[in-house]
């Protein structure tokens, strides 16, 4: 069988040739291995890529002298956010203050080891935020950028007291050596990108600080990504915050209902923008995808019960009826 080996993996094994330092090596490898196909063709390359890592992770441990920790999150509810940024500028009070997670908060930095998750409500959602480790001025680990490259969008928070539109430079180099390009952010030359990231700023601690000027500077820095001045002490902008990130994870909730029942609205079925009756019909049931006929849909714009075939691409809102 082919192995149909696609333009993001070949990139990845260019520069795995290409790496010199131990962790560029097993960077290069993890992102082999996360981009293959996955199928019986490829089944001999995933094996010795695996044996690949392995001997390299080892490698990297008798050199640290420290069991290199890995860590990853498995995606819960509507998607995953990462909130990142410099040490201290309020990531864990933020993750806390949206979720039900019970994040350690202090004024000294490095507080937070390893990423933490929790779970925030947007209306009838949940979205999965996560606090992660500070990006440091050293070079991060490889299990950060996997983060960073799987997340569906990232959140990064700078402190308005503090330089943040120098903050929010370091972040995005950070991100560059990471191949991740803010989405809609023209990129500087000679860095070489390979995924486009949504991406929010938040600047923090608005309480403390005049915003007048600073925000201007930060939304100069931030050249077109949507920023939003914060505060985890008071609550300013952080229902912002809910709204911003469902938009920017390009999702719309659509409900069903049985013929001749009443519309349920507390169980939306989350999908991405654009998606159509087909994809629903996909999401609700395989077999559904086969039999259904047409749909009937309730929304705004619409006429109530509107039919509809399978081609028809949904809204934030809609409540579907498929009939078979
Ligand atoms: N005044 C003010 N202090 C904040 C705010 N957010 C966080 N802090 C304080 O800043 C320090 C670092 O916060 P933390 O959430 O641990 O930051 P992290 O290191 O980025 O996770 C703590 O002392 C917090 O109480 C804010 O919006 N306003
Ligand atoms: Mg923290």
């Amino acid at each position: 069988m082919p192995a149909n080996l696609s333009p993001e993996y070949l990139a990845a094994e260019k520069r795995f040739r290409s790496a010199r330092t131990l962790d560029e090596k097993i960077l290069a490898l993890e992102e082999m291995l996360a981009v293959i196909p996955k199928h019986k063709g490829t089944e001999k390359m995933q094996a010795d890529i695996k044996r690949r890592l392995s001997k390299l992770r080892i490698e990297g441990e008798k050199r640290t002298g420290r069991k290199g920790l890995s860590y990853s999150i498995r995606r819960e509810g509507a998607g995953q956010v990462l909130v990142t940024g410099l040490p201290n500028v309020g990531k864990s009070s933020l993750v806390g203050r949206l979720t039900n997670a019970s994040t350690i908060v202090a004024n000294y930095p490095y507080t937070t080891q390893k990423p933490l998750p929790g779970m925030m409500f947007y209306e009838n959602i949940q979205i999965q935020l996560v606090d992660m480790p500070p990006m440091a001025y050293e070079p991060a680990d490889p299990w950060y950028a996997n983060m960073s490259r799987t997340a569906d969008l990232i959140v990064v928070m700078v402190d308005l007291m503090d330089a943040p539109d120098t903050q929010l430079e370091l972040v995005a180099e950070e991100l560059a050596r990471f191949r991740i390009r803010p989405a809609g952010w023209p990129g500087k030359e000679g860095d070489t990108y390979e995924l486009e990231k949504p991406m929010l700023v938040l600047g923090s601690k608005a309480d403390h600080q005049e915003t007048r000027e600073v925000l201007p500077e930060l939304r100069r820095a931030a050249s077109g990504l949507p920023v939003l001045a914060i505060s985890n002490e008071t609550g300013q902008g952080l229902e912002a915050v809910r709204t911003a990130v469902f938009r920017l994870l390009d999702i719309i909730r659509v409900y069903t209902r049985a013929p001749g029942k009443e519309h349920d609205l507390s169980h939306p079925f989350v999908l991405k923008r654009g998606s159509t009756v087909a994809d629903l019909a996909c999401e609700i049931h395989q077999d559904f995808l086969e039999k259904f006929k047409y749909g009937r849909v309730w929304g705004r714009g619409k006429f109530n019960g509107q039919k509809v075939n399978r081609d028809y691409p949904l809204s934030d809102g809609d409540v579907v009826e498929l009939r078979i």
